[in-house]
């Protein structure tokens, strides 16, 4: 590690790997930190290209009021102006703050003080609410306290891991990868995954159920009396640490057929299943978005906590329920109490005695007396005028919120929105009045905690630039022009910290799970040299315990854990059959709503363009193609998107990636479709059910480009772009076939068409090509058609700025053919070492037959390993057909 070299952690999932950053001359080289516990060394695709998302391209660096550059001074004081003045004419109540797991601890920490504690309202609510709400709510029903029993090591030490809506190969890549590695060390540990789709985690699974969607409740009812039948409880461990198990074990009965409807399994599926559960003493259930985004979440997560409790599996190497979260800080948002259901340092709002002791540590004027809206009611108060300021920091909620498109209404007839973001332009973005620049990752300092409550430092090593400041500054800054100077003078993230430790140890005395008086008085300097470490951490706490309730200790009031019944009459058949059900989730190499990934080229490569999932059956009733667009429709809403037929996805079920937005795409923005139908308990949106109909989008003309430019606004029906390493790639398709191509190329490049230098026309197929070349230098190619042009994507991007000299080779250009010299490498598949499907079937045709093998002849997966699942997969089809 050189002198240079700064250990940080990764801003993206919550798996929170080390990263060992070294800016140099060409930029920041980027590492996986061989000593952080939760990687070992190990970084995903994400993580490894992070150098290529720290350019200042786009980036926002000087505040600005009403779209112009503003001094800080002004822009602060009218923030405190306007929230103030809003407070004294409407009420606490009549202002917001919309917040993010992605902020880092300190920056949430300041934020909810400031709203909970001085402005006097809980209207302060997160991206959480989207994320990790259900998994909260069902902690503390069953736990007394929002705990993550385990720890990651107990993935690897699992016989059974049990992965439940978690798409792990994608989302939590290097957990995934520590999973795969300990399976191969002990091939009979056995993976079940649980899930409508069949993902690229399946790759690693020993049995994929492909449960019907919204059926989890039935299917973990169902082993519950399972257990109970066959005689497999814990009867011990239940009658000694939990309560009302039996009423949990009344809900959870049903009859065989009901199973069989809900869940949609055979016998032989539940049965294997349910087999496997009982006959293994350390099981591991890991749970993500397929359990809490869901109008049953909160239930979900506890039908599955029954189960641990009822074998006494919890609390104990290799076994226990294990909540991954999505973001870096989910947890440490959960920490400082960032959501408007809690208070800080996992207290409770509803608790008089908690709200009067934090109210004595803050020394507040004004504590909120009650919870405050969830974040789709928040932005429901906003449409209908009840919230008149609301402040977003760190998230994009025109795009990630559901009902997206009242969102955007809302905010634009908000009297008063402030943005803090680190991009100048984003969906979100445009309705502010006041924006305020943030420092980004890498630039900024503060801790984040991850999925196994492991709090490492985010630690800066680039200059702040231009006059971006830290989210917890622009927090701090507004306290203390609303009259509150002293609560609110931070000197550094450190200073935050260390209040935000001594709160947490506040009288507690082991009264409270979540405790960091370890730090309480922690010195800048410490702070500096933080080492990653497992919450708790009591002040004089000999050693650090990985787990939570080994000895049958709950946070409830008779320290009892409680089974909560958790009936199925909720209705999961579809509620208007002739629908497609809409699921919804995230592709592998881009992060939500793409502001940082969409600027890397590796990352960009490997899914360009808004797709969606469809059964081969449904495709084919509604006459759509491979490539061909479709149009999903629901509300009055649409989007267009690329059909995949997969042959294994259900057939009233389609999949969307959460992340195409305004500025990648035409009308990818899927949230427009998705309403805000919430969970009863947790408030959280059912982001992965809504009801829409699916049609081909029937287009005239399909094209698609290659320039080195980037591409001036886009005016055709449809258009997506992605960022290549010469320039752009941009798909493109016109709704009319005889509108004029003209027009189509003018608003696309700003090129003539008269102006192309090679030409080719096809009036038989209605195919024209077109390159414009400055010397022999390509400079934008552009294939059109009246089908979905079939043209290597990964070859044309790679033609980008070569050198073309003869008439012969622009001749090859255009007719899409690669030439000897410059093979087609398919669809990017290793975003690493840009290795495309083409040469990997070439390679596992040729005899690679092992992800080490392919690995070895063309490097692909020898990096961050996250295109291994692809591998295998390919591996899997060859020996599958070769078989045939
Ligand atoms: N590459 C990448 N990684 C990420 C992120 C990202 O944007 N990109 N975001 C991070 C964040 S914030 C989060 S929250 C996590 C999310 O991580 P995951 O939850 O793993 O990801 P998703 O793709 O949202 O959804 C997971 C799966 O749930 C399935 N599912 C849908 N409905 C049901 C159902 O009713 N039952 C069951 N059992 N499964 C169902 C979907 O088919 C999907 O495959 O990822 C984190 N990691
Ligand atoms: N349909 C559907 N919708 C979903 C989901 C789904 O599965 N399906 N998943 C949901 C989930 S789990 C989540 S977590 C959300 C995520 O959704 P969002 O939170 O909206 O997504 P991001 O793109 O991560 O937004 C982060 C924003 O913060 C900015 N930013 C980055 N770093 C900083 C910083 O240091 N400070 C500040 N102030 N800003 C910064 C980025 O530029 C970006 O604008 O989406 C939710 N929406
Ligand atoms: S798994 Fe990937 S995205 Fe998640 S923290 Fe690690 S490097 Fe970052
Ligand atoms: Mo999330």
């Amino acid at each position: 590690m050189s002198d240079c070299t700064t250990r940080t952690t990764c801003p993206y999932c919550g798996v929170g790997c080390g990263v060992l950053a070294t800016p140099g001359k060409d930029g920041v080289a980027i590492k996986g930190d061989p000593q952080h516990p939760a990687n070992f060394g190990r970084l995903c695709s994400k993580g490894s290209a992070l150098g290529e998302t720290l350019d200042l391209d786009g980036r926002l660096l000087h505040p600005e009021i009403g779209g112009k550059r503003a001094g800080w001074d002004e822009s602060l004081s009218l923030v405190a102006e306007r929230f103030s003045q809003t407070i004294a004419e409407h009420g606490p109540n009549s202002v917001g703050f919309y917040l993010s797991g992605q902020m880092l601890t300190e920056d949430y920490y300041v934020a909810n003080k400031l709203m909970k504690g001085f402005i006097g309202t809980a209207n302060v609510d997160t991206n959480s609410r989207l994320c990790m709400a259900s998994t909260v709510v069902g902690h503390k029903r069953a736990f007394g306290a929002d705990i993550v029993p385990g720890c990651y090591e107990d993935l690897e030490l699992a016989d059974l891991v049990i992965l439940v809506g978690s798409n792990m190969a994608w989302c939590h890549p290097v957990l995934f990868q520590r999973l795969q590695s300990a399976k191969a060390e002990r091939p009979q540990m056995k993976i079940v995954l649980i899930d409508p789709r069949r993902t690229k985690t399946a790759e690693m699974a020993d049995l994929h159920l492909p449960i019907a969607p919204d059926g989890d409740v039935a299917l973990f009812n169902g082993l519950l009396q399972y257990l109970a039948d066959a005689g497999q409880l814990d009867q011990s461990y239940i009658d000694r640490h939990t309560n009302h198990f039996d009423e949990a074990l009344t809900a959870a009965k049903m009859s065989l057929k009901a199973l069989h409807a809900k869940t949609g399994l055979s016998a032989d599926q539940l049965a294997e299943f349910y087999r496997l559960f009982a006959q293994t003493e350390k099981v591991v259930t890991c749970f993500s978005q397929g359990v809490n985004q869901s109008s049953e979440g909160t239930n979900k997560v506890n039908a599955i906590i029954n189960c641990h409790l009822a074998t006494g599996r919890i609390g104990k190497k290799g076994a226990g329920p294990f909540s991954l979260t999505g973001q870096p800080n989910a947890m440490g948002g959960r920490e400082v109490g960032g959501l408007a259901t809690m208070l800080a340092a996992h207290m409770e709002i509803g608790n008089p005695a908690h709200r009067e002791l934090v109210q004595r540590f803050w020394q507040s004027p004004a504590m909120a007396s009650e919870q405050g809206l969830k974040a789709v009611d928040m932005f429901d108060a906003v449409a209908n005028g009840k919230i008149k300021a609301i402040w977003v920091m760190g998230t994009n909620p025109v795009v990630s919120m559901p009902d997206a498109n009242k969102v955007a209404n809302a905010l634009e007839n908000c009297p008063f929105v402030v943005v803090s973001d680190i991009m100048a332009d984003t969906e979100t973005a445009r309705f502010a009045h006041v924006k305020l620049p943030a420092l980004g990752w890498g630039e900024k300092d503060g801790t984040v905690t991850n999925s196994e409550r492991r709090i490492s430092r985010q630690r800066a090593f680039l200059p702040a630039p231009g006059e971006a400041r830290a989210d917890w500054w622009h927090m701090a800054e507004v306290g203390k022009r609303m009259g509150h100077p002293s609560a609110f003078d931070y000197r550094s993230a450190s200073d935050i910290f260390a209040e935000h430790a001594a709160l947490s140890a506040f009288e507690n005395n082991g009264t409270r799970d979540f405790d960091l008086g370890e730090y309480a008085s922690l010195s800048p300097k410490d702070y500096e040299k933080f080492q990653p470490t497992l919450w708790p951490r009591r002040k004089g706490q000999k050693g650090v315990s990985q787990r939570f309730f080994a000895g049958g200790h709950f946070f409830t009031p008779d320290g009892r854990a409680n089974f909560v019944a958790t009936p199925t009459d909720t209705e999961t058949a579809l509620a208007q059959p002739t629908k497609l059900r809409l699921n919804t989730g995230r592709v592998r190499d881009h992060w939500h709503t793409m502001t940082r990934t969409g600027k890397s080229a590796a990352l960009s490569a490997h899914i360009a363009e808004p797709y969606c999932e469809i059964s081969p059956g449904q495709a084919a009733k509604i006459g759509v193609r491979t490539a061909e667009l479709v149009e999903i429709s629901a509300a009055g809403q649409k989007v267009l998107a690329r059909a995949i037929i997969n042959p294994k996805l259900g057939h009233d079920q389609i999949f969307v990636p959460m992340h195409w937005n305004g500025n990648f795409s035409s009308n990818g923005r899927i949230n427009a479709l998705v309403p805000g139908k919430t969970d009863p308990f947790s408030g959280q949106p059912a982001l992965k059910a809504a009801q829409v109909d699916v049609r081909a989008a029937n287009m005239g003309l399909y094209g698609f480009m290659v320039t080195q430019a980037t591409p001036a606004e886009l005016h055709s029906t449809y258009w997506a772009k992605a960022i290549t390493k010469k320039g752009w790639r941009v798909e493109l398709a016109e709704k009319d076939a005889a509108r004029a191509i003209e027009k189509t190329v003018r608003a696309m490049s700003g090129l003539e068409i008269g102006a192309a230098d090679a030409h080719y026309h096809d009036p038989k197929t209605g195919q024209h090509r077109l390159a414009w070349f400055a010397g022999s230098q390509l400079q934008c190619a552009l294939f059109l058609a009246t089908e979905p042009v079939a043209v290597s994507r990964a070859w044309a991007v790679d033609q980008l700025a070569q050198i073309f000299e003869t008439p012969a080779e622009r001749y090859r250009l255009l007719a899409g053919r690669p030439g000897k010299d410059m093979p087609d490498p398919g669809p990017i598949v290793c975003s690493c070492f840009s290795v495309g499907a083409n040469q990997i079937a070439d390679a596992v045709k040729g005899g690679c037959t092992s992800v080490a093998a392919i690995g070895e002849k063309l490097g692909a997966g020898t990096n961050c390993g996250s295109c291994k699942p692809e591998l295998s997969e390919f591996i899997d089809e060859f020996t599958l057909s070769a078989a045939q």
